[in-house]
């Protein structure tokens, strides 16, 4: 197949995802041509079958806000047309599947038809998306997908609650690929420089925006530093890394807690840690948490949105309300406290990151193509 995928190209999880699976289908040897306004960040490969086409928005003065979704459009009609797409797979709704519902009606002017299928990630509906500003579009474009998928069960719901949806939406869940942590070895000297004194290491990864709840990842740790000896690891960056900080600063915990900025190989940092902390009040699925798990790290993580799919309590890791920074340091110290359980818990994790293999996940987008190749649109 010769397909379109439309991403953000940045660190989000949309954007991983997407950029993860057309490298698979890409290797499974379909043509997989990659569409956004910058080449996507986990697009470290080129093969004979990868293509990135660029979207340039040039400024001009009249607009003090550039049309992007216009020149994606356009850009999406001028692929399909030039690269003879088969398909058009828009990951995260807001706008890329107005462009893609737009570029098919311009195609279809010209005797072009294609099917686009378009994948829900989580923000783009529980945040965004239900917004007034937003939602008539969000609504029409869902309906008007030739398909529509949903990273969990949870978002699924989501999607039928808050909008007028008169259509089918699949559950794909997000998925892992294995092969970057297998090739993880000797990480005993980046453990060691991080926590020379045989410290245990919590980690948290995410774009620090409110949705996170990063402060509480600070309390959680400051709780249990007065129990047993820890640090605390942050990945990524976002509009709430400054305060954070400030509250690092205000408990005197800076010597514990180390900022690492955006890590392209989050898999190595992960591979050195002992814990995962994830505090959203709100997330679709909560692919930082597979992360972890794939590389043998338990998760302490609320229990919102479609994380109870990811993060099985009592296996994989633990589940507390969102906000309860109590339960989630004591559930914590439970595992830190106890080797045996904490074993247990580093091998059930990574069981369960196996059911979201990306073997298991890759044939259920593969069958969704094709059934919409053989249909007429
Ligand atoms: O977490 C974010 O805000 C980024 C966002 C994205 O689209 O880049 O992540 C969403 O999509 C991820 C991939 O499907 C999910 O794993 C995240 O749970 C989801 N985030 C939220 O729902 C907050």
């Amino acid at each position: 197949m010769n397909i379109g995928i439309v991403c953000y190209p940045t660190f989000g999880g949309s954007g991983v995802v997407a950029t993860e699976l057309g490298k698979a289908l890409a290797f499974k040897g379909h043509k997989v041509h990659f569409i956004s306004y910058q080449q996507p960040v986990k697009l470290d490969l080129f093969s004979e079958n990868i293509f990135y086409h660029e979207v340039k928005v040039s400024e001009y003065p009249l607009f003090d806000y550039q049309p992007y979704e216009l020149v994606l459009t356009s850009k999406l009609v001028d692929v399909v047309r030039f690269e003879k797409l088969d398909l058009l797979h828009v990951h995260y709704a807001i706008p890329h599947a107005s462009a893609a519902y737009m570029a098919q009606k311009i195609l279809a002017s010209k005797g072009i038809n294609i099917p686009f299928i378009t994948t829900l990630h989580g923000t783009d509906i529980t945040l965004l998306g239900k917004d007034a500003s937003f939602e008539p579009v969000i609504t029409f474009t869902i309906n008007e997908s030739n398909a529509v998928t949903a990273v969990s069960e949870s978002l699924k719901k989501d999607t039928y609650r808050h909008f007028r949806i008169n259509r089918d939406i699949e559950v794909i869940p997000n998925f892992i690929c294995f092969n970057e942590y297998k090739k993880i070895k000797n990480t005993e000297a980046l453990k060691k420089s991080f926590a020379p004194n045989g410290e245990k290491l919590l980690v948290h990864v995410s774009n620090f925006r409110p949705v996170k709840r990063v402060f509480d990842v600070v309390k959680i740790f400051d709780i249990i530093r007065k129990q047993i000896p820890v640090k605390l690891l942050m990945v990524g960056d976002g509009p709430e890394r400054h305060s954070i900080e400030e509250l690092c600063r205000e408990l005197n915990a800076c010597d514990s807690i180390k900022f690492l900025g955006k890590v392209r190989d989050t898999e190595r940092i992960l591979s050195i840690s002992d814990l995962f902390l994830l505090t959203s009040e709100s997330e679709s699925f909560g692919l930082a948490a597979l992360e972890a798990m794939a590389a043998k790290v338990p998760v302490i993580s609320t229990n919102t949105g479609g994380i109870p799919e990811v993060n099985i309590h009592g296996v994989s890791g633990f589940l507390s309300n969102v906000g309860d920074v109590d339960d989630m340091a004591k559930n914590a110290l439970t595992l830190l406290k106890d080797e045996n359980l904490f074993k247990k818990f580093q091998k059930n994790a990574f069981q369960q990151a196996q059911t979201f293999n990306i073997f298991k996940v890759l044939p259920k987008y593969e069958e969704l193509y094709e059934s919409l190749l053989k249909q007429k649109i």
